[in-house]
């Protein structure tokens, strides 16, 4: 053993240090990153433009998950939401479903209606204003994979003779968008998410610390053995 090649091991300890902390950092990068894709991928609002492009829900045909949220944004004039059932398109259903209020406004209201999705039954709309569900202002949630057809409730809907909705608005939320930051509702949903992934973040750098110190430690350790066997054999 010479001295040259005992300088070069010297020299090489570092390097060692330097690989395993920086395969301990890219690790904790990993953990981190799809944490974070896995909470912005549960999100789970979907909008619904209200007569936006005359007197259609756009989209009027959507499939969404339990516990997703629908959100209806309206458009002037005057528009509503009411759930139907599939047999009795312009009507309101008999029992549960939602109703929006009337929405009477001169630009895209401020204010929005939110719908939580609870399961994955067909949810059949249409919009109260007179003569607006006989016109085809008509939709669905959750369309069933055969036999009743939005084009069919179309078209039963175009010979219904009246429509009505009902007494109140109930069945949803008239709030803010979950696009603005001023609703109390975005404001909750902000803060767990980012608790959330923030908590979950700081935990995994825990551990990545704790595992690069140990690979640390025992790279001290080896680095003092090594040390000792050099100082026996130089003797
Ligand atoms: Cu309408």
């Amino acid at each position: 053993m010479n001295l040259l090649s005992t300088i070069a091991l010297f020299s090489s300890l570092p390097l060692i240090h330097a690989q395993y902390g920086n395969q301990a950092k890219s690790s904790a990068t990993t953990a981190a990153s799809s944490t974070t894709s896995t909470t912005s991928a549960a999100s789970g609002i979907h909008t619904v433009d209200v007569g936006e492009d005359g007197l259609t829900f756009n989209p009027d045909s959507l499939t969404v998950s339990p516990g997703d949220k629908v959100e209806f944004h309206f458009y002037p004039p005057d528009h509503s939401v009411v759930q139907a059932s599939f047999d009795n398109p312009c009507q309101p259903i008999s029992s549960g479903g939602f109703f929006s209020g009337f929405f009477q406004t001169s630009q895209e209201s401020k204010t929005v209606f939110t719908v939580t999705v609870n399961n994955t039954d067909p949810i059949w709309l249409y919009c109260g204003v007179q003569g607006h569900c006989q016109a085809g202002m008509v939709g669905v949630i959750n369309p069933p994979s055969s036999g009743d057809t939005l084009d069919l409730f179309k078209a039963a809907a175009a010979k219904a003779k009246d429509s009505t909705v009902p007494a109140n608005v109930f069945g949803g939320v008239v709030g803010t968008a979950s696009s603005e930051n001023t609703s109390s509702t975005a404001t909750g949903t902000a803060t767990a998410t980012s608790t959330g992934s923030a908590s979950k973040t700081s935990a995994s750098t825990s551990t990545t610390t704790n595992a690069a110190n140990t690979m640390r430690t025992a790279g001290d350790v080896g680095a003092l053995a090594l040390l000792g066997l050099f100082s026996w054999l130089m003797m």
